[in-house]
C-alpha cells in the first residue's frame, strides 16, 4: 500500500527532482520534558512509519529512473533501556517496503550524489511537503535545502503540498475502514456519556467517560474534547470543560477517537437530564434538518463552500420563521462557522482552495446554532463519505433524533 502510494507520487513529480519528507521530532515543552511525538502525516501516509527523526527521499530522473531511500538513526543500546529501541533497518524495510535503508549521517552526501547524476550537475528540485503553518516557522526541510544550496547553488525548492493533497484527499478502502473504526469507538464513547449524564453533571465528568472508552479500545483522542454545557456551548472551541450544568442545560460534545492515526470528528448535543425543553427542541430540529439537507445534496463536483451556502439559505428561511432575524439580526449572529471540512489522517485534513469533492473524500457535516442570550449552543456533526453520485453518512449509527436521544437516556 505504501509502495503503491510512493509510486503514484513519483509519477506526479518533476523530472530531475529529489523529494524529501520528514517524520519530524517532538519539541521540548518544559525543561527536559517533550511534547508527545506526532508523526508528520504525509510522511506516515507514504511510509507507514511513525517514529521520530526518519527521512524519506524520493529521486526521479525520468519516468523509468526513480529511487527511494529511507534514512534512520542508528540503534542505541542505552537509549533502548530508557525509552525503548529505535527502529531497526529490517523492521523499517518490512513496514514501508523501502529496500534502501541508510543512516541519517549519510543524508547530505547521499542527496549530493543524486544531484550529481553521471558527474554533471543538473537542475535538481528539492521538494517538500510544507503546510501553511510550517512555512511561517523554522523548518527542517528548508534548513536542509539551505545546506544543499551551499554546494548546489542551482537547486530550487518547490513545495509539493498540492500534489500530496490531491492524493490524500481521496481515501482508499483501507483508510475508510480505519475511519469507520474510529467512528465506532466514538459512538460507544458518546453512548457512555449519555448514560451517565444527569442534571448538574460536571463537564469534565462526562469527558472522563469518553476518555475511558477510548483508552479501553486502544484509541487516542483525535483532538481536545469539547464538552460544553449551557452558554459555554456558544464558544466554538471551548475546552476548559470545568463547569457544571444547570438542571435543564444542553451539553454539546464535539469529540472523536483516533485509530491508527485515522480520525472521527463527531458532535452530539443532548439535554443533561434526558429531556429537551420545547425551545431546545424547536432549535435542535432546525439544526437536524440542516444536517439532513447537506446529507441529501453532498456529491462529487460540489465544494464545501457550496454546501455551506445551502445551509445559510436554509437558515435564512428557518430563523426568520421563528423571529430570530427581527431587529436587524442576521444568520451569522447565530451560525458563525462553516458546515464542512475534510477528515482523514488530520482532523482538519489537507485540502486546496475551492477544490471540488470527489468520490472517496471524507468530509464533516456540522451545522450549528448558537444563542448566547438563551444559554443554548447546538451542533450536530457527522462524517460523510462522498460516493459516485452522493454520500454515505458513516456516523449514521450515532443517535441524533430527539425521540431516540430521550428514549436512550431515560432507559439508562
Ligand atoms: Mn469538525
Amino acid at each position: 500500500m505504501y509502495a503503491k502510494r510512493r509510486k503514484q507520487l513519483l509519477t506526479m513529480l518533476e523530472q530531475y527532482s529529489v523529494t524529501v519528507l520528514m517524520a519530524g521530532k517532538a519539541p521540548y515543552s518544559i525543561g527536559d520534558a517533550k511534547y508527545p511525538f506526532q508523526v508528520n502525516r504525509s510522511f506516515y501516509y507514504y511510509t507507514g512509519l511513525d517514529r521520530e527523526n526518519l527521512v524519506l527521499v524520493l529521486v526521479k530522473l525520468d519516468e523509468n529512473t526513480t529511487k527511494e531511500m529511507l534514512f534512520i538513526e542508528p540503534y542505541d543500546e542505552l537509549l533502548a533501556k530508557w525509552v525503548g529501541g529505535r527502529i531497526r533497518p529490517k523492521q523499517a524495510r518490512e513496514i514501508s517496503g523501502i529496500e534502501d535503508i541508510r543512516y541519517l549521517d549519510s543524508l547530505l552526501p547521499s542527496i549530493g550524489t543524486e544531484m550529481n547524476f553521471n558527474g554533471r550537475a543538473v537542475d535538481f528540485v528539492l521538494c517538500g511537503d510544507l503546510t501553511k503553518q510550517e512555512l511561517d516557522q523554522p523548518n527542517a526541510t528548508v534548513d536542509l535545502f539551505n545546506k544543499i544550496k551551499e554546494y548546489q547553488p542551482q537547486a530550487v525548492c518547490t513545495n509539493i503540498y498540492d500534489k500530496i493533497c490531491l492524493m490524500r484527499m481521496v481515501k482508499d478502502e483501507k483508510e475508510i475502514e480505519l475511519i469507520k473504526k474510529a467512528i465506532e469507538v466514538t459512538q460507544e464513547g458518546i453512548a457512555t456519556m449519555m448514560k451517565y449524564s444527569h442534571a448538574n453533571v460536571w463537564e469534565n465528568e462526562l469527558e472522563a467517560y469518553f476518555d475511558f472508552v477510548l483508552k479501553c479500545k486502544q484509541c487516542d483522542k483525535a483532538f481536545t474534547t469539547i464538552c460544553a454545557t449551557g452558554k459555554n456551548a456558544t464558544i466554538l472551541h471551548y475546552n476548559d470543560n470545568n463547569q457544571y450544568a444547570k438542571t435543564d442545560d444542553l451539553v454539546l460534545c464535539d469529540l472523536g477517537a483516533s485509530y491508527q492515526y485515522y480520525n472521527a470528528d463527531i458532535t452530539r448535543t443532548f439535554p443533561v437530564n434526558g429531556k429537551f425543553t420545547n425551545r431546545q427542541k424547536q432549535l435542535y430540529d432546525i439544526v437536524l434538518r440542516a444536517s439532513k439537507l447537506v446529507e441529501a445534496i453532498a456529491k462529487p463536483g460540489m465544494t464545501t463552500k457550496d454546501l455551506n451556502d445551502e445551509v445559510l439559505k436554509f437558515y435564512e428561511v428557518e430563523l426568520a420563521a421563528i423571529g430570530l432575524l427581527d431587529n436587524g439580526a442576521t444568520v451569522k449572529d447565530y451560525y458563525y462557522h462553516n458546515v464542512s471540512h475534510m477528515l482523514g489522517l488530520e482532523v482538519h485534513d489537507v485540502t486546496l482552495p475551492d477544490v471540488k469533492l470527489k468520490p472517496g473524500c471524507v468530509i464533516t457535516n456540522e451545522p450549528g446554532l448558537y444563542l448566547e442570550d438563551e444559554d443554548i449552543g447546538i451542533r450536530i456533526e457527522d462524517d460523510l463519505l462522498i460516493t459516485g453520485d452522493g454520500c454515505i453518512n458513516l456516523s449514521a449509527g450515532i443517535i441524533r433524533e430527539i425521540e431516540d436521544i430521550e428514549a436512550f437516556m431515560n432507559k439508562n
